[in-house]
């Protein structure tokens, strides 16, 4: 592979003369040459190929093992390989960090990731090993039914953020994971728009006549409201028996597997259920009933009576409160909407016990592997876009934080010569969201926590208020000559990549994601087990009032701090994802498009940080103690003034000149003079051995 003719650069860090123009250039060389992958230093930048390349199999995976960065071409398994050897050698816990818009490639880079990992083991203890190996990869196919659909951008889009840590034994063996799920863009279920799909297992379980299309009715070839125009395809049967194969290998029992695709069939029905109000104003439930409770394994009465109406506790006392036409559909398309957003959580939930490391197991180590929502921007952007979005932004701070301001702020530290790049910093708008009291979700809690009901208009008011001198944020009331925004509807948050312009409407209803008490008590009791279980807290006393859960965003925000804490206490690896066109094609290179991504994922910048940058950095005592041996000034002893001189003349003896001294870091600009120092010390130190010993039997 080494003797491959190079087409362009390999790494950007060596492009003659850095430009975004040429940037983009040698990026589109080598997409045209089939060569996706390029290094900014240990960064990988990504261009998604849209069609299977010949890279990935076993002999390509042997070309990586236990190789430097630089030795072999760049690709996604050198990443992998990194991870694991600071895994092995270190025993340090590392991450892989994938970003880029939605359908750059991120899952499938997760994917090879988990794949190369999984593959490269020490094949000890063989039985167990591959039935972890299985089992992580498996988990993917059942979390990609369930939580992935088509959208005008991605046919195969992730709907929710993963987080997934795989843990290892001392030896570097994968013993288990762990899988954390982001927010599911829930809404999906009841509201698609044009072109798109509800979520993969809808099709899946349609696709095939089964047990459970044939007991509930449905069919493939008939329509379902909440499956828009878009019909089942051949590519849904293959995938249906492969969830069902990794639900099997994941040890879900069929009585389970039976549940969780009848719950599935349940809120199909849940969609094309009607409703007739009588004379006398009552409300009564049609469509297809029987088939809609018998799959969600409730009574035709609970259904009826959820839908028809609520029960409110009202200081104490209980009164029932009947709904109106527009309460029982808004009744209804709740409960699919929360159904199947806590099936796909538990699922996650059965996932992480049959992938959980064994009892009592030391765990040395792990890698995580982040995989997360891309950016978005649709025609309508709403709630779920601007979560989405944010998370990108936060990931955009972290890689900020990590690669380009920790690494000036040391070189000006240490003293070390050095030209300050300009960059972007975006904390700016994440502030904009997540300030305590000022930013957007404070506004939006506030407006949810008010007793008297806050519509979403007046929720712009506010936020129109508080945030009109605000670079980052406008609204037609703020900018009312800007056409592009309806008034009274929409605000604009300029994000680190690209305006978004989002429609308030149904924020507050989002936001504030409550379900009536009814409902949850209508699915405790269900007979199907698992939906039962799913949901413990409507089996609690129906005079109960529980405390209002924290919002929709809160969560969300809390559980983005809590990632960013979790990631940044690793070592951290970088794929950056770029689209080559919106076709969803390998033919087409959309230079505009490509510009775009380059600026606002900073990759120019990130050169320039790594050009000026510097493979290692050790403290001079430390490398002292290493190469001492290498020079006859330095060995056995240096009688000198500092550690710092110390290393001053060994390298001036071994002519090793690029290197700038920091005040106590020494920095080394490329990682093969790393590499000589090393493979000089390896070949001394026989010799050294045996002076020693010489000297010590005293001959
Ligand atoms: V989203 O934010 O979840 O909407 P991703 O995850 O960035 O998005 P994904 O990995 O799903 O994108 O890639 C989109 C499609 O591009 C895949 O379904 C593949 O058809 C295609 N793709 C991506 N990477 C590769 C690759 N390395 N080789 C071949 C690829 N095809
Ligand atoms: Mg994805």
């Amino acid at each position: 592979m080494a003797t491959q003719a190079e087409v362009g650069v390999s790494d950007f860090v060596l492009l003659d003369n850095l430009t975004t123009d040429n940037f983009i250039e040698n990026l589109h060389l080598r997409f045209q040459h089939n060569k996706i992958y390029t290094y900014i230093g240990e960064v990988l930048v990504s261009v998604n190929p849209y069609k299977t390349l010949d890279i990935y199999g076993q002999q390509h995976m042997a070309q990586y093992r236990g190789r430097e960065m630089f030795e072999v071409p760049p690709h996604v398994y050198a990443v992998a390989d990194a991870c694991q050897r600071v895994l092995r050698q270190q025993g340090r816990d590392t991450c892989v960090l994938i970003s880029g818009e939605s359908g750059s490639g991120k899952t499938e880079a997760s994917k090879f990731i988990m794949k190369y990992i999984a593959a490269n083991t020490m094949q000890l203890h063989r039985e167990y090993i591959d039935r972890v190996k299985n089992v992580l990869i498996q988990s993917n196919s059942i979390l990609e039914t369930f939580g992935n659909a088509k959208t005008n951008r991605n046919d195969n889009s992730s709907r929710f953020g993963k987080y997934m840590d795989i843990h290892f034994d001392y030896k570097g063996d994968p013993m288990g994971g762990h899988i954390s799920n982001y927010l599911l863009e829930k809404s999906r279920v009841v509201s698609l728009q044009p072109g798109e799909r509800n979520f993969h297992s809808f099709y899946q379980l349609l696709s095939t006549n089964n047990a459970h299309t044939k007991k509930f009715g449905l069919s493939s070839s008939a329509s379902y409201k909440i499956l828009g125009n878009e019909r089942t395809t051949a590519q849904d049967s293959k995938l249906y028996s492969l969830t069902n194969s990794a639900f099997s290998a994941l040890g879900f029992s069929s009585s389970v597997v039976d549940d969780i695709w009848s719950i599935v069939a349940g809120v199909i029905l849940l969609g094309e259920l009607t409703f007739a109000e009588s004379a006398d104003g009552h409300l009564s439930v049609g469509g297809p009933v029987k088939a809609c409770v018998g799959a969600l394994g409730v009574s035709q009465e609970a259904l009826q009576a959820a839908m028809a109406g609520r029960i409110l506790s009202a200081g104490g006392d209980l009164v029932s409160k009947e709904h109106s036409l527009s309460d029982a559909h808004y009744t209804r398309l709740a409960l699919a909407k929360a159904a199947y957003d806590r099936l796909f959580t538990w699922i996650v939930q059965q996932i992480n016990k049959a992938i959980e490391s064994p009892q009592n197991s030391y765990r040395s180590s792990l890698i995580g592997v982040l995989d997360i929502y891309g950016f978005e921007i649709f025609d309508t952007n709403s709630f779920e876009q601007f979560c989405i979005n944010y998370c990108n932004e936060k990931l955009q701070q972290l890689f900020i934080e990590l690669v380009l301001k920790q690494e000036q702020e040391e070189y000006a530290r240490e003293g070390i010569q050095w030209t300050p790049v300009q960059y972007f910093n975006n904390r700016v708008i994440c502030e904009l969201v997540d300030a305590p009291h000022q930013g957007i979700i404070a506004i939006m809690d506030e407006a949810c926590l008010n007793p008297t009901k806050i519509s979403d208009t007046q929720l712009l008011e506010a936020m129109d208020k508080r945030l009109s001198a605000h670079k980052h944020y406008t609204s037609r009331q703020l900018s009312p000559t800007d056409k592009k925004l309806k008034h009274g509807v929409d605000f604009r948050v300029t994000h680190y990549a690209g305006d978004v312009t989002y429609a308030i409407t149904g924020f507050m209803d989002k936001n504030k994601d409550s379900l009536w008490q009814d409902l949850k008590r209508l699915l405790h009791a269900s007979r199907n087990a698992s939906l039962a279980a799913m949901w413990p807290e409507g089996g609690a006393h129906i005079q109960k009032t529980s405390k209002r859960p924290p919002s929709a965003a809160t969560l969300f925000r809390n559980s983005m701090s809590a990632l960013v804490a979790g990631l940044t206490s690793k070592e951290p690896f970088y794929v950056r994802c770029v689209k080559p066109n919106p076709m969803q094609t390998s033919a087409h290179w959309d230079d505009q498009l490509v510009r775009h991504q380059v600026a606002y994922l900073g990759l120019v910048e990130n050169v320039r940080v790594r050009r000026a940058g510097f493979a290692s950095r050790q403290r001079y005592d430390r490398f002292l103690k290493r190469y001492k041996m290498l020079s006859q000034y330095t060995w056995p002893n240096f009688r000198g003034a500092s550690d710092k001189d110390a290393v001053m003349v060994l390298l001036r003896d071994l002519q090793l000149t690029d290197v700038q001294f920091g005040h106590t870091k020494l920095f080394i600009r490329s990682a093969r003079t790393v590499h000589s120092l090393e493979a000089s010390r390896a070949e001394l130190i026989p010799s050294i051995v045996t002076l020693l010993q010489k000297l010590w039997r005293g001959t």
